[in-house]
């Protein structure tokens, strides 16, 4: 599919998505990277330990997160993005919910959106992406960070997700996203409970609507540290590599990782194995 001025072209394995995010409290590497040479660094890294796509964040997510405001994620971002830009061909997605960001990053040379609320938060985004060739991640939460893990509750977490992510297609679709453009994510972690989080996994071809790519982002979350009983993010490898193998199997196209060079060379052993 086409993403801005990129290209994303599907294989046998998922893409991968490498995380860089420029924030002091991510949950899985907190503030590691958010001075903007260490997160370039960091980013570049990625890039050659085997990543299709970087996602450049400056807010964190994390259940209880606090929000920032549009200056300071734009303090975090904008310093990395003009670096990072001339300095590889990856397609670049900012993970961002506030449209005065997004229209920063895409000023930049930034491929992708990736909106965590589904283009909710910010009546602006919308109408910013429609007159943009951008790609856009389209994800489903429940609710909002701060208290979405409060009492997340579905009747039928796999039929609800699934028609929310095509219902609010067909709504990008009317204000002006062509769906060509973009990608869904089922949200893991979002609003969901252990139960929901493994059902949405074992139920991934059916959250897929028109068509369209699907993108997971289970690396290092809270449900992977539950099975593991593995408090340590950083830890939990094993469980992100147990759901790299699924999504291949499920025809996941964009998986999104911290560890990049796990991933790359799990995949590239998966796909010399079933060289014919
Ligand atoms: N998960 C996180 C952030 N952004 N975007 C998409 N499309 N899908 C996800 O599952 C997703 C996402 C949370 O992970 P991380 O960035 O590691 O942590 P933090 O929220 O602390 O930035």
């Amino acid at each position: 599919m086409q993403a801005g001025a990129r290209t994303l072209a599907w294989g046998t394995s998922p893409l991968l998505m490498g995380i860089v995010n420029v924030t002091p409290d991510s949950f899985s590497d907190g503030g590691r990277y958010a001075e903007p040479r260490a997160a370039v660094d960091r980013a570049l890294e990625l890039v050659a330990d085997g990543a299709d796509l970087l996602d450049v964040g400056g807010e964190s997510t994390r259940p209880g997160a606090a929000a920032v405001s549009a200056r300071e994620e734009l303090e975090r971002v904008v310093p990395v993005l003009r670096l990072l830009r001339p300095l590889t061909e990856v397609p670049i997605s900012i993970d961002t919910t506030k449209a005065e960001v997004a229209r920063a990053a895409l000023d930049l040379g930034c491929d992708l959106v990736n909106d965590v609320s589904g283009l909710r938060f910010d009546a602006g985004m919308l109408p910013l992406l429609a007159g943009a060739r951008c790609g856009v991640v389209l994800m489903h939460m429940l609710g909002e960070p701060r208290t979405m893990q409060v009492a997340p509750r579905y009747d039928d977490v796999v039929a609800e997700v699934g028609a929310w992510l095509s219902d609010r297609l067909g709504e990008l679709a009317v204000g002006g996203i062509e769906p060509a453009r973009v990608v869904l994510d089922p949200g893991i972690g979002f609003g969901k409970r252990h139960e929901d989080n493994l059902a949405l996994l074992r139920a991934l071809p059916r959250l897929r609507a028109r068509d369209r790519p699907l993108l997971v982002g289970a690396s290092r979350k809270a449900f992977l540290g539950r099975i593991l009983a593995e408090p340590e993010p950083e830890r939990r490898i094993e469980g992100d590599l147990a759901v790299a193998a699924w999504c291949r199997a499920a025809g996941v196209e964009i998986l999104r990782v911290h560890d990049v060079r796990a991933a790359a060379r799990f995949f590239r052993t998966l796909e010399t194995l079933s060289e014919a």
